[in-house]
């Protein structure tokens, strides 16, 4: 499905995950990465999230690429739209449709870790923007982006709906270093970031009424389960979410319901308290200079800065500093 080999690309995610199961549920605060939430399920669940009234991130950022797209598009004038955690795409129509000039070559590269929904999101793109060259990566962006080793400039690489965020700032700053290290001076990056604001707006965000989030956080249970033989029971998780004002950070964790004894086939036993939790997900939240901090960091810096009205959310366009 595209340049990826993606037999190579299930292999190296066996082997990370192994890994990644191994040394998170070793930790004293036992951690699984965000990335295992996503089978077909999970992104399913996500898409079922952004849609709920307590999540507003997805609402404010439309509503900021509503008003800004022909401006994004007149600025960084893109050949090409490099989309790293791409999801369905919903919001990159809004981008797409802006870009579409007649006679002109766009190439839109989606690229993410659930294959399956990618494959889905690609055809239905395709289908909508048939004079789009679609070209869909599967690809985990916290170890490599595995783009092409040639793409036609200028690129607008967009990482949409705070999924920064999901990553603590040193992985933060070497996936942009990654994305830096691709760009020649006339490419951009749309960065997309939920904004600092009370501590309750946030929270009702990740504890929907409808229970939501919480399959969505018992999903990645059912992953590791799908794809190691685990023997986790989602039902005796429970979904805890909390904002941590001082570090400017949701954490979700999936709590044991009573003592309980997990088998995870090549990894081993694990004994989990009731009480005892795994963290499995952070989900920072910035302002304008967190943005810029960790910007300068990675060799690129904020050209522009756009907000929703009510300055839930920001989008950022970035541009290499040198
Ligand atoms: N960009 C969309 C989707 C956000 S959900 C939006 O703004 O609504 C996060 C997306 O990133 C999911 O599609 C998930 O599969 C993908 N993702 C999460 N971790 C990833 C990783 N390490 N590498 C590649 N994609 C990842
Ligand atoms: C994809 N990511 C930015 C979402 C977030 O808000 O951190 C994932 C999510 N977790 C719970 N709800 C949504």
């Amino acid at each position: 499905m595209s340049s990826t080999d993606t037999h190579g690309m299930t292999d190296r995610r066996h082997a990370q995950m192994l890994a990644d199961v191994r040394e998170g549920l070793a930790r004293p605060q036992r951690e699984l990465p965000p990335k295992y939430f996503y089978d077909e399920r999970g992104s399913q669940l996500f898409e079922d999230i952004t849609r709920l009234p307590e999540y507003y991130l997805t609402r404010a950022e439309t509503e900021i690429l509503e008003a800004r797209a022909a401006a994004i598009v007149e600025i960084t004038d893109a050949r090409t739209l490099v989309e790293l955690g791409a999801g369905s795409a919903t919001k990159t129509r809004i981008l797409l449709r802006a870009m579409r000039q007649p006679g002109q070559r766009v190439t839109y590269m989606p690229v993410d870790v659930s294959e399956e929904f990618l494959r889905q999101t690609s055809a239905s793109i395709e289908r909508d923007f048939p004079s789009l060259v679609v070209q869909p990566i599967v690809s985990d962006i916290g170890e490599s982006l595995d783009l092409p080793p040639a793409l036609e400039h200028p690129v607008m690489f967009a990482f949409l709906g705070s999924t920064i965020g999901n990553f603590d700032d040193p992985s933060a700053i070497a996936l942009l270093q990654r994305i830096r290290s691709r760009m020649e001076p006339r490419d951009w990056l749309l960065l997309g970031t939920d904004l600092r604001k009370d501590a309750r707006t946030i929270e009702l965000a990740y504890n929907d009424c409808a229970g939501v989030t919480a399959d969505f956080n018992r999903n990645m249970l059912s992953v590791v389960n799908a794809e190691l033989g685990a023997d986790f029971d989602p039902e005796r998780f429970a979904h805890h979410a909390f904002y941590d004002e001082h570090l400017h950070r949701i954490e979700m964790h999936l709590v044991s319901v009573g003592d309980q004894r997990v088998h995870i086939p090549a990894v081993g036993d694990f004994e989990f308290e009731h009480g005892e939790s795994i963290r499995t997900e952070l989900s920072c939240k910035y302002d304008r200079s967190a943005v810029d901090r960790l910007a300068a960091a990675a060799g690129l810096a904020v050209r522009h800065w756009f907000t929703d009205a009510e300055s839930r959310f920001a989008l950022s366009l970035l541009g290499p500093a040198t």
